[in-house]
């Protein structure tokens, strides 16, 4: 049996949820508020960084949310997320990193700071040259695999999702508006897709978490 520990407002969770749908995977729906179950010792014991997603897999756990969908890869093969060229696979793998390096902080400060301050212009500029790659990547393409699906476009789907949400306007990237079109078209993306109450309920649940994170940080100091 396939155990999910989730959060359906987590975008990180989200990753590995639409995996879970595209590969028409059955799994056990565990689904952890964040509102401090995440922090009780049966949780922490199999999450050490109070973190969804996790998946346990016939008593194997993963956690992470792109070792989480490698593991989903190469367990359940069938449909593939991953093409087989080399640089068509290089090209995924590159959008994925990409994506966690370069991409969601950006969109953070974006959706968290105030549009008059350096921050949100620093943030602005970063995920404006992400996308520039991004459409040089796609081209033509629909997905950044070619004709299929993978799951670079999952990753960086999740983090373009949240700006469109927010009055970032990808009308200046019509490559990406396409592309972002075609994802919208998917059954795995409509059913986890945040109406814009769950977004609002999200950010205000992110505030939460970074405040108690910073204050348990300063306690251990102290301590
Ligand atoms: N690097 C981790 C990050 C996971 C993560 O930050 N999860 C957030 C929700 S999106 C969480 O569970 N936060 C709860 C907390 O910090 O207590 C991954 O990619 O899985």
């Amino acid at each position: 049996m396939l155990k999910f520990y989730y959060n359906p407002r987590s975008p990180m969770s989200r990753i590995v949820w639409v995996t879970l749908l595209e590969k028409e995977l059955y799994y056990e729906s565990k689904i952890i508020s964040l509102n401090g179950d995440q922090l009780t010792p049966e949780f922490l014991e199999i999450s050490p960084f109070h973190h969804v997603p996790i998946i346990i897999d016939n008593g194997f756990r993963v956690i992470e949310s792109l070792a989480i969908i490698d593991y989903l890869e190469t367990r359940y093969p069938t449909p593939s997320l991953l093409p087989q060229n080399i640089q068509v696979l290089a090209q995924v793998r590159m959008v994925q990193m990409v994506s966690f390096h370069e991409l969601f902080r950006p969109i953070m400060n974006f959706l968290y700071t105030n549009p008059d301050s350096p921050e949100y212009q620093i943030a602005r500029a970063n995920i404006h040259r992400v996308l520039q790659l991004f459409s040089q990547l796609l081209a033509d393409n629909s997905y950044f695999g070619g004709e299929q699906f993978t799951l670079g476009d999952i990753v960086a789907g999740t983090g373009i999702s949240l700006l469109t949400k927010s009055d970032f306007s990808l009308q200046n990237y019509p490559i990406i508006q396409r592309w972002y079109e075609l994802l919208m078209q998917r059954s795995s993306w409509q059913s986890t897709e945040l109406t814009q109450r769950e977004f609002t309920q999200f950010k205000r649940v992110f505030i939460k978490l970074k405040a108690r994170e910073r204050q348990r940080l300063l306690s251990t100091k102290a301590s």
